[in-house]
């Protein structure tokens, strides 16, 4: 990409309803450069303040998600530095992003492309996709998730594969073990996918949306006496909501509802 260009690209939905974030970093096979990151947290962010939005689409190309943190750029770092500057340490404000984020991984997904896409919170993939974490054969291990998600979506003796042995899957493998919730078949568009299911939650209400999210990552957070707690106390504050009346109300009177997403 030229300089002019912007690293990550959006677009709308064709209903609006859906923003599509596009790591553009081509030439580089998206390399998580800082800009790059730095970038893609503006346009999270943004797309998470929009109120005409329901739902984000996360993409890279057709031959890399992301192919890993910028190697070039992390080569000659030491310590300090790394320490003192929190390198990397931003890729945690995709944790505070509200709405739901759905990844549309085609090609590779390395590194930290790997733990980009397991930090979203529904992930659809190619069967040409191709998902490793192969921090090992720089003198690394992952940073951000490729042993902690990781172990938690396929299991520990896979996860030590992976991690240990480079061993890196498909898309169909990775549907097989969990890693993400579906493959599309060979020529599907995986995009397009990922924005149906982002329409159809935009179609909920919103407020109800959002609290199904925290309350999914409760789980992964709280023992479970409290991620109870937490689903149980969301649940009961739902019924301070409109659409709590108006989706009740409509399924009584045998209506669709309108959800005023209050
Ligand atoms: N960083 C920088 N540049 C990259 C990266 C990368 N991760 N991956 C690819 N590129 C560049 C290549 O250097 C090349 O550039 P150039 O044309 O200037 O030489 C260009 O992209 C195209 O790549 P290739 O020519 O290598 O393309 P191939 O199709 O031959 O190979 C591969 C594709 C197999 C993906 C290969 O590029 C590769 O192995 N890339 C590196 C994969 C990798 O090791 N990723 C892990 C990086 S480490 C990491 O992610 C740690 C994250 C820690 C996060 C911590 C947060 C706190």
């Amino acid at each position: 990409s030229t300089a002019s260009e912007p690293l990550v690209l959006s677009e709308k939905s064709s209903s609006g309803k859906v923003i599509i974030l596009r790591l553009n970093r081509p030439k580089a096979l998206n390399a998580l450069s800082s800009p790059l990151f730095d970038q893609l947290n503006i346009e999270l962010e943004k797309a998470d303040a929009d109120e005409s939005v329901g739902a984000i689409v996360l993409t890279g190309s057709d031959k890399a998600f992301a192919a890993g943190a910028d190697i070039k750029e992390m080569k000659d770092k030491d310590f300090a530095t790394t320490y003192k500057n929190n390198f990397l340490g931003t890729w945690t404000r995709i944790g505070a992003i509200r709405k739901p984020i759905i990844g549309a991984v085609s090609g590779f997904a390395l590194g930290g492309g790997c733990e980009l896409a397991m930090s979203l919170d529904m992930l659809l993939c190619t069967p040409g996709a191709t998902f490793g974490q192969p921090e090992i054969t720089l003198g690394i291990i992952p940073g951000a998730g490729g042993t902690q998600r990781l172990t938690g979506l396929i299991g520990k003796p896979r996860a030590m594969e992976m991690v240990l042995a480079n061993r890196k899957i498909d898309g169909k493998t990775a549907e097989a073990w969990g890693l993400v919730s579906r493959c599309v078949a060979e020529g599907e568009d995986v995009v397009a996918e990922a924005v149906k299911i982002g329409d159809r939650i935009a179609g909920y209400g919103a407020v109800a949306v959002q609290a199904g999210k925290e309350a999914v990552n409760g789980s992964l957070e709280l023992p479970l006496e409290q991620g109870l707690r937490l689903e149980r106390r969301l649940f009961q504050s739902l019924f301070a909501t409109k659409d709590q009346k108006e989706g009740m109300s409509a399924f009584a009177e045998k209506r669709k509802p309108v959800w005023s997403h209050l």
